[in-house]
Formats: C-alpha cells, structure tokens, sequence
C-alpha cells in the first residue's frame, strides 16, 4: 500500500526538455490540468502529497520518478540521470527524501540510472540497461537491493528503439503478473511470469502503474483497457496526452512510497 508520493507540477518551459516522439509540442496548460487530474487520483487513492514547486532551470523535471528508486522495504536510492541536463534535478528530491529516509543510498559516478529503467515486481527487479541507465549503474543499483533482499534481473534495452526506458514498455499489475509489450515480451527474465501482452498499436499505454487496488491507465487505448477490465482490474483512466509528447508516462510523474 502506498501512502506518499512526490509530485512536481510541469514548469513553463517544459516544451522544452528532452523528447524522441515526433507527436508536436506539448501545450504547458494542457499538461498542468492533466497533471492536476493526476494528482487528484492519487490522492483520491488515499495517498499524501508532496507537491515541489515546478522548476523551469530543469524543464523534464515533472517526471519526479527518474530521480530515485524507493522499494517497498523502506530503501531510497538517490539516482545519477543519464541525461546530462537532468543531473541537478537530484537536488530537489535529496532534500524532499532526507527527513523520512535518514540512511539514503546513492548511485555512484561513473554509474548511470533512471528511475523509468527499474520495476519493482514483489521481492524482483526488472533493471533496464538503457539509454539513460548504464550497465555500471544497473549493477550497483542491483547490488543495494540484494542487500535488502531484493533479487533483480538486467534487461538491455538499447536495441529496442521504440522505447526510452524499460518502464516505457512494462508494468507490474501484482503477483505474477506483468504487462508487456511485444518487442520485451520474449527475454529470459519473463520466464514463470503471467504477460498480458500489449496490443500492437497501443505501446503506449504499457506505463501503466498499481496504486493500491486500481490501475492508473493513459486514456485512449480501448483494446488494452478493455483486456485489463476483463482481468478484473479496476482502472483509473487519465488523460496523458501532453506528457506522452516528452516521452513520460504515468509512473514518470510520481515518486510512491
Ligand atoms: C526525458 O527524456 O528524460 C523526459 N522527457 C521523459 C522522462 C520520462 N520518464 C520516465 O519514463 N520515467
């Protein structure tokens, strides 16, 4: 059960960060209302906010999630972004962390990693050797979970150039389970899992995120909407429009703890 999550509203420039779509500039007011309805279900969802202020020095800042890795054990690991003009947005989230994390873990130079790269899936982590995560920094990410209990598989995404981070394409639903989209589905560290495969079209929408009993999901992929309801997974249905622009989704904008 998550009780707390931070959030950072989108800054005025955030047109302005690092994107690899081609789907046109985000319009800032669309996204701060998108972002507001994001906020609204989490807390509807019983979770405690810590709202930052936006940060126009660090315009992919609203995707919060980069910046850290906290496990359900209680560990907060700080992160060293791999993009080069997101590296001071740690600052922020150090501050926001300290006081209910005392002992907060790091990533160590030269390792590299961001928080989209790594899903918690129970006592496993799916670590994404990407882009942005190097195999250094997956390593040492790996070694702070086992010493919490944690086992962990790497998953090297970089020849799948579709998705930026391997949470651009997975999602842990509880259990066994994990949503995949079809360029990930076939790795060894999926064998004995329960895949919902994403319907072509829709990769999208594989970001999505359990938040206690719902699954929050991006609006406008029926055929995966409707395969998770036949589940019987109940959905939180959010516009993500302008976020997908800049190449975040719904775990992107929050840090769950
Ligand atoms: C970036 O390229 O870093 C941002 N525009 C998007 C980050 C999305 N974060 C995530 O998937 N965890």
């Amino acid at each position: 059960m998550f009780r707390h999550a931070i959030v950072r509203p989108p800054a005025p420039n955030f047109a302005d960060g690092l994107t690899t779509v081609d789907l046109g500039r985000p319009d800032v007011a669309k996204a701060l209302a998108q972002h507001d309805a994001y906020c609204r279900a989490l807390e509807e969802s019983g979770l405690a906010l810590t709202r930052l202020p936006a940060d126009p020095h660090f315009p992919d800042s609203t995707f919060v999630e980069d910046t850290a890795v906290i496990t359900v054990r209680g560990s907060a690991i700080l992160t060293r972004p791999g993009a080069p003009s997101r590296s001071g947005e740690v600052v922020a989230i150090e501050e926001a962390l300290a006081s209910r994390f005392p002992r907060l873990l790091r990533i160590e130079a030269p390792g590299t990693v961001d928080g989209g790269d790594i899903d918690e899936a129970g006592e496993h982590f799916f670590i994404g050797v990407s882009r942005r995560t190097n195999e250094e920094g997956a390593r040492q990410l790996a070694r702070l979970l086992a010493a919490d209990g944690y086992t962990s598989s790497l998953y090297d995404i970089r020849g799948v150039d579709e998705i930026l981070h391997l949470k651009s394409g997975i999602a842990w639903l509880g259990g066994k389970t994990v949503v995949v989209i079809d360029a990930l589905a076939s790795h060894p560290a999926f064998a004995g899992w329960d895949l919902i495969r994403v319907p072509r079209g829709e990769e999208y929408a594989a970001n999505c995120i359990l938040v206690d009993d719902s699954v929050f999901f991006a609006e406008g992929f029926p055929l995966l909407e409707r395969a998770l309801r036949e589940r019987g997974y109940r959905l939180t249905v959010l516009p993500m429009s302008e976020f997908q622009k800049m190449d975040g989704g719904l775990s992107c904008l929050s840090l769950r703890f």
